[in-house]
Order: structure tokens, then sequence, then C-alpha cells
């Protein structure tokens, strides 16, 4: 009788903890995916940002993922001030994900500590 019980206890530890691991797995998955849905991508190339140095546009209180290649032989970096944002140097091929995020709504620089006469834009923050 007293095994019984240890079996149907050890049972349940058994299913619930799968359980939780499947759930698990599939919100932390469906988390990944939301955030590259709202990401962006900025490609350092020939000592611009994607080619035009775009304005990239965020809202307030919501963090925008953001991930900057280096697909230059030279070494970059991505830089907002005002927000402390700071990718430190980024060797060729090399990545980095970070994320902008403002309370305030304003406009602010960005920019390639070793390469700012040319590669720099603005982050566009709204309400
Ligand atoms: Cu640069």
């Amino acid at each position: 009788m007293k095994n019984n019980i240890i079996a149907i206890v050890a049972i349940s530890f058994t299913v619930v903890g799968t359980m939780w691991a499947v759930s698990n797995l599939i919100s932390s998955n469906d988390t990944i995916k939301t955030l590259k849905n709202a990401g962006i991508i900025l490609v350092a190339k020939d000592n611009l940002f994607n080619s035009t140095n775009p304005d990239i546009h965020a809202k307030t209180n919501i963090p925008l993922r953001i991930t900057i290649v280096n697909k230059d032989f030279t070494k970059h970096d991505f830089i907002i001030d005002q927000l402390n944002v700071n990718t430190g140097y980024l060797s060729s091929d090399q990545d980095f994900t970070t994320a902008i995020a403002s309370n305030n709504s304003g406009i602010y620089q960005y920019y390639c500590s070793f390469h700012p006469a040319t590669m720099h834009g603005r982050i566009l923050v709204d309400d």
C-alpha cells in the first residue's frame, strides 16, 4: 500500500514536471519570435549603416530590439549617448544585439565612434 502511494506520487511529479517543461519551452519560443519580429537590423558596411544611415523609429516605454552587424573589414561600433547604448567595437562579421529604450519622446543621435563623420543618424522616439 505504502509503495503504491509512493509510486503514484512519483508518477504525478513526472507528469507535472513534463507539462511544466513543455509549457516553458512553448512560451520561450513565442517570446523569441515576438522579439525577432519587433527588432531591426543595422548592417555596417562601407562606413555607413544600412547604406543610408536611416532614421530609426521607436515608441516611448517600448524597448526596440536592435542588432548591429559589421560587414566591413574595419571595426565599427554603435553608440547613442543619451540612451546609454554602446555596443563596444565590433570586428569584421561580428554582431551585437541591444535595445533602445526611452521614457521620453525626442530625437537622439546614433553614431559610430570610429567614423562619426559618415556613420550617424537619428533615433525618433514618439509617444
Ligand atoms: Cu564605423
